[in-house]
Parts: C-alpha cells; sequence; structure tokens
C-alpha cells in the first residue's frame, strides 16, 4: 500500500522527561524534516539507519537542537520512509516540533496509523500488531514475555504450519474431485481424518487458552467471599500491608466490593473483597451488595472462601459447596481464618474434598506467607498454557470457528460424503485462520484493532 499522506506524532508519553521522540513516516518525509533540520548533510541524502545532530527550525524559529534517526523504505517499523526526532522531553518542545513538521507539509497522525501503516505494508500481521497492544498494556511479566514471542512472530508461525496443512489437505481433496470419474483414489481418508483431527486439536487448544492469555493481560481475579464477619476485609488489608477496607466487628460492614491488586511473583492478582454472604440481609443496599459479590464470583479466577474458624472448621462447608454447585467452573481455596483464637491450631489442614485448605490469622499475620505462595503458584499453574503467544477473544472466536469446520469436515468424512462438501469445510477453517492473521480482513476489523492504540504507536 502506498500512502499519500505523511505523518507525524509524538511517540513517547506526554509529561517531561529526558528525552521525547517525535515520529515522522510517509513518502515525503524526508522532504518535510530537511524543511524544519540543518545539519551537516540534508536527510535526503543520507544513508538509511544512521543517526544526525541538527537544529529544528520552525521558519526562522530556533525550536531545539535534535538527533534525527533516519529509515528509508522499505526497512521501517512502517515500511515507508521514516524519520524519528529525538529532541528534549518538554510538552512545549515536542509541540512546536509537531507544528512545525504540520506546517512543512506533514498531518496528524490517528491513534494506531503508524501500526496500521506497517500491516498494511506487509511488515506485521494481525496478530502481531495485537502483541504490539499487549506488550504495550502488559501487567504481568509473564504476559509481556508472552506478547514479546507474539511480536516476533510466535503465532504467525504456527498459524502458518496449520494453514499449509489444510491447504495441502484441501488441495489432495479437490484433486481427487477431478479424477471422480474414473474412480481413482488419491487419498487415504484414515490418514486425512488423522491430519484434520490433529489441527482441530491445535485450534482448539490455541481458542481454550485465551483464559490463561486473559490471565496474564489483566490480572489473576481472586474473589474473597465468606459469611459476613468472616474476616475478608480484614485479609484484603493484611495481604495489602494497609488499611484499605472497613473493618468491624458488625456483619454487614462491606456493601460494595473493593478491588486491588497485589503484585506476587511477576503475576499481577487482582484481589476483590465482596459483602458477606448471608440469607437475610439487614437491608436493601447488603442485599445490593450480596448481588454484586454474586457477579464477581463469575469474573473471578479463584474463589478464596474465608471461614471463621472460631466458630468451626466445618462452618463455611455448606456455602462452600452450595457455590461450588451454583460456579462449577471456579476452582476454589478455603482458608480458615482467626487462628490466633483457637488453642493449639493444627499447622496443615487435608483439602476439603478437592479443595486446597490453608489456616491464617489476618490479625496476626500467622499464614500469610504460605496463602501468598499458594496464589501465586496458583495464578501461574492456571496461566502456564500460554506459549506462542496471547490469544485474545477476536482470535480465540475465530479459532472455535476454525475448529468446528475442521469437526464437520471429519464428520463428513467419516460419514462417507464426497470430497466436495469435506474440501468446503475445510476452506471454511482455512478463511477463518486467514482472518486472525490479517489475510483476509475488513475495515472494521482494523477499526477495531487499531482504536485500542494510542498516538504516536
Ligand atoms: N481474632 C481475630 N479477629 C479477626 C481476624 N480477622 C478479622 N477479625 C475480626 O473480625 C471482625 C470482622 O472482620 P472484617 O474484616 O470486617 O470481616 P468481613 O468478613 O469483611 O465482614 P463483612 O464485611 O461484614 O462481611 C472484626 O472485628 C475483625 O477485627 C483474625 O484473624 N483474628
Ligand atoms: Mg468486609
Amino acid at each position: 500500500m502506498i500512502s499519500k499522506d505523511t505523518i507525524c506524532a509524538v511517540a513517547t508519553p506526554p509529561g517531561i522527561g529526558g528525552i521525547a521522540i517525535v515520529r515522522l513516516s510517509g513518502p515525503d518525509a524526508f522532504a518535510i524534516a530537511d524543511r524544519c533540520f540543518r545539519g551537516k548533510a540534508a536527510l535526503a541524502t543520507v544513508p538509511t539507519h544512521t543517526i544526525h545532530y541538527g537544529k529544528f527550525y520552525d521558519g526562522p524559529q530556533l525550536i531545539d537542537t535534535v538527533t534525527a534517526s533516519v529509515f528509508r523504505a522499505p526497512h521501517s517499523y512502517t515500511g515507508e520512509d521514516v524519520v524519528e526526532f529525538g529532541c528534549h522531553g518538554g510538552p512545549l518542545v515536542t509541540q512546536q516540533i509537531l507544528n512545525a513538521l504540520i506546517t512543512a507539509g506533514a498531518r496528524h497522525a490517528e491513534p494506531g496509523e503508524f501500526t496500521k501503516r506497517a500491516f498494511l505494508n506487509g511488515k506485521l500481521d494481525l496478530t502481531q500488531v495485537e502483541a504490539v497492544a499487549d506488550l504495550i498494556h502488559a501487567q504481568t511479566i509473564p504476559g509481556a514475555q508472552a506478547a514479546a514471542r507474539q511480536l516476533v512472530g510466535g503465532l504467525t508461525r504456527r498459524l502458518q504450519q496449520l494453514r499449509q496443512q489444510l491447504i495441502d489437505i484441501a488441495g489432495l481433496l479437490e484433486l481427487e474431485l477431478d479424477f471422480a470419474e474414473e474412480d481413482i483414489e488419491l487419498i487415504d481418508r484414515e490418514t486425512v481424518i488423522q491430519q484434520l483431527n490433529a489441527v482441530h486439536h491445535i485450534c482448539s487448544e490455541l481458542a481454550d487458552s485465551v483464559v490463561a492469555a486473559e490471565i496474564l493481560r489483566g490480572g489473576y481475579v481472586v474473589g474473597i467471599v465468606g459469611y459476613p464477619n468472616a474476616g475478608k476485609s480484614s485479609l484484603l488489608n493484611a495481604l495489602l500491608g494497609k488499611q484499605r477496607a472497613i473493618v468491624s466487628d458488625l456483619p454487614g460492614t462491606t456493601r460494595d466490593y473493593i478491588e486491588e491488586v497485589l503484585f506476587l511473583d511477576g503475576m499481577s492478582i487482582k484481589l476483590v473483597d465482596t459483602a458477606g454472604l448471608r440469607d437475610k440481609p439487614a437491608d436493601r443496599i447488603e442485599l445490593e451488595g450480596i448481588e454484586l459479590a454474586h457477579s464477581i464470583l463469575q469474573q473471578s479466577n479463584l474463589v478464596l472462601v474465608l471461614n471463621d474458624a472460631s466458630l468451626g472448621f466445618d462452618h463455611s462447608n455448606s456455602l462452600l459447596a452450595a457455590l461450588q454447585q451454583r460456579y462449577p467452573q471456579s476452582r476454589y481455596l478455603l482458608v480458615h481464618n482467626k487462628l490466633d483464637l483457637i488453642p493449639d491450631p493444627p499447622s496443615a489442614f487435608p483439602s476439603n474434598g478437592s479443595v486446597q485448605t490453608l489456616g491464617i490469622s489476618a490479625r496476626t499475620g500467622q499464614g500469610l506467607g504460605q496463602l501468598k505462595r499458594t496464589l501465586a503458584t496458583i495464578a501461574k499453574e492456571d496461566s502456564q498454557r500460554v506459549t506462542d503467544g496471547l490469544i485474545n477473544e477476536r482470535q480465540a472466536t475465530l479459532l472455535a470457528a476454525a475448529a468446528r469446520s475442521l469437526a464437520a469436515a471429519i464428520d463428513a468424512l467419516r460419514a462417507g460424503l464426497s470430497n466436495e462438501f469435506v474440501a468446503v469445510e475445510v476452506r471454511e477453517a482455512l478463511n477463518a485462520i486467514g482472518k486472525i492473521t490479517g489475510e483476509v480482513y475488513t475495515d472494521e476489523v482494523l477499526q477495531a484493532i487499531f482504536s485500542r492504540f494510542c498516538i504516536g504507536k
């Protein structure tokens, strides 16, 4: 794609810093830059991938001393001619540089427009574009690392392999159709079923990894629930090491929910303290809080059921069982609180059914270290399935669609249907995978993806 416009934007965050970078990209990048930049040589004449020191002017007015990094098409981020000016990091400096570039013939870039040009010029595919956004917005170290792998093409390569396998299979199926009259068999149906099964398996696995990817992207959500007065808010405060939530001996203290992020071992753990669950709330507000607590439970990766052990180790068992029945997908952890009130508490607790169990005292801090380690381990376990990249909802939906088409293709083969039917399904799957990388795309898809970007990226 050849853009007519040359675009510019500040690529560094707003505010004051040591340096800032102003990016300029497009067919007239060098001409426009040379209208403002005075160095030893005109930027239009210097080799690609070189840096030049000089003065930056707006007409006769000196703005700053700058460095100009020169990248010639196609060897740049956007695939176009690019100049990046490194200037002093004040908002008035960058604003004047932008104004000068616009006077000299450039226009303001839209959010994500540099990356959009990179995509349209074939420098990045859509999964890599999405990785750029994920890398910038990453909340966890493993999330950032997975996005980096996706950026260098981890997911692209994986999807290309799948595509190639499917193209080969579809080709054979269609070729055999041409010989249908002669009754020549080119393919062994069992082998094709096995190959399709293998691709189907990978597509479903990748689609399922969206849950793990969301954990790496947004953090691991731990919903703290229990009966009123179990000490949920005390636990939140103890884990955070600060008085964040109101604690009192009145049951029904917490009515809203309170969300805070804790960083444990490179993982971001989102703790949500909720209103105590009881059947007969004191008033309408507490009832609303309980309903909110249920909506938090639906979004939680882990449900931490906090039990007031001074009322018995089995005091919350019926609550736990009821929650497990209502939210069977969730993972649970049972934590006995207020061990300080119990003479000779056991040092370890057997699991409750399949539910891992720990003991703590939010008041004395006993057992909190072990609880933190357990939370980090569980969050890591649940996010471990992420390998080549961070699958997002868009990609997961397309992968699931591909898996459905492949299942239909396998069924058609098993039922002995003509190759025609099988090939149609395989082509459908190919189409879905093509949309993931952007081999097939629509303007709406691009719009949705690039709206997540900031200006200058
Ligand atoms: N002895 C002792 N008391 C505790 C402990 N944790 C909490 N408490 C007390 O238990 C009472 C209730 O604590 P909260 O943290 O407000 O309990 P909650 O579960 O948030 O209660 P609601 O918000 O009403 O659902 C307070 O008086 C706390 O001081 C503990 O480990 N040991
Ligand atoms: Mg509370």
